[in-house]
């Protein structure tokens, strides 16, 4: 029997007990693969809970469906991280799309999710989906104008992924989608990372016109309380109306319709982080 825990802050931590656990090194990480009794398999990434097979729905689905649906006709998605695939299978949940890139650093990430996760990694052989082992930040220099949505589906802001929480990293998402183009990123946990959380925002709302953060409760990030911060120059994502039957035609576990209609009701104390000072 072994216990493995996550350290939240240098004051919490979740613990998980597994199984089994493998063990891969890549060039850019320590990356383990657990058995757990609670989670089922558990990627964790230099000691950190990417996703697990129990509540990796919570997280993609509302990672991507809000501002996929934002958009009146998404056709080109590019999604940056995310290389187990959880993302990529929600975003072709939606019958506009055509083309969803994936730009993932570690490649290592994909072999190993396609081979342990088929459940989350299972459509990242779709016709419709590019895979690029490439740097995000490096990645967007060369593509201009061109997507509808963009999902930041990146580590947390530390080491390689650090940049992808950059006011220019923000502006290079700008300039590579189209004019009424939404991009939406995992901002962190308010509770535990309230830092991080109100830098991402600032930076965000430097560089696009409308800007909104939602939650959701996702059990085996920091805290459970995870926030997301989506942003479009053209779209005023807070009054966005949806068609319902977009809604009730995608399979989801979490994310619905009234989810949706109060997406932005945010707790008081978390408005109040994200107010000037
Ligand atoms: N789908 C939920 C899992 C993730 S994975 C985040 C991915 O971002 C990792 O596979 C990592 O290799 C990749 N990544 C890190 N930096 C970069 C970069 N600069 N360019 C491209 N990909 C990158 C998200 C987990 C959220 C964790 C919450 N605690």
């Amino acid at each position: 029997m072994l216990w493995f825990t996550e350290h939240w802050t240098e004051n919490v931590g979740l613990t998980v007990r597994a199984t089994e656990v493998k063990r891969i090194q890549s060039k850019y990480q320590e990356i383990l693969i657990l058995d757990t009794p609670e989670f089922g398999k558990m990627l964790v990434l230099d000691g950190l809970i990417q996703t697990t097979e129990k509540d990796e729905f919570i997280y993609h689905e509302m990672l991507a469906h809000p501002a996929m649906l934002m958009h009146k006709k998404p056709e080109r998605v590019l999604v940056i991280g995310g290389g187990d695939g959880g993302t990529v299978r929600e975003v072709l949940k939606h019958e506009t799309v055509k083309e969803v890139h994936l730009c993932e650093i570690d490649e290592e990430v994909i072999i190993v999710s396609e081979k342990y996760f088929p459940s989350i990694a299972g459509k990242l052989k779709d016709p419709r989906v590019k895979i690029f082992i490439e740097d995000g930040n490096r990645f967007l220099e060369e593509k201009k104008d061109y997507y509808d949505v963009i999902i930041m589906d990146s580590s947390d802001p530390v080491g390689a992924s650090e940049v992808l929480f950059s006011e220019d990293f923000y502006k290079k998402v700008k300039q590579s989608l189209r004019k009424d183009g939404i991009m939406v990123a995992q901002t962190e946990s308010p509770v535990l990372q309230e830092n991080y959380f109100k830098k991402a925002y600032s930076q965000i709302t430097k560089v696009f016109r409308n800007v909104g953060v939602y939650l959701a409760y996702v059990p085996t990030y920091p805290s459970g309380m995870w926030s997301f911060t989506i942003a479009s120059d053209y779209v005023d994502v807070s009054s966005a109306s949806v068609n319902k039957s977009r809604i009730d035609r995608l399979e989801t576990r979490y994310f619905c319709d009234k989810i949706f209609d109060c997406l932005f009701a945010l707790p008081k104390f978390v408005q109040d982080m994200l107010k000037k000072p």
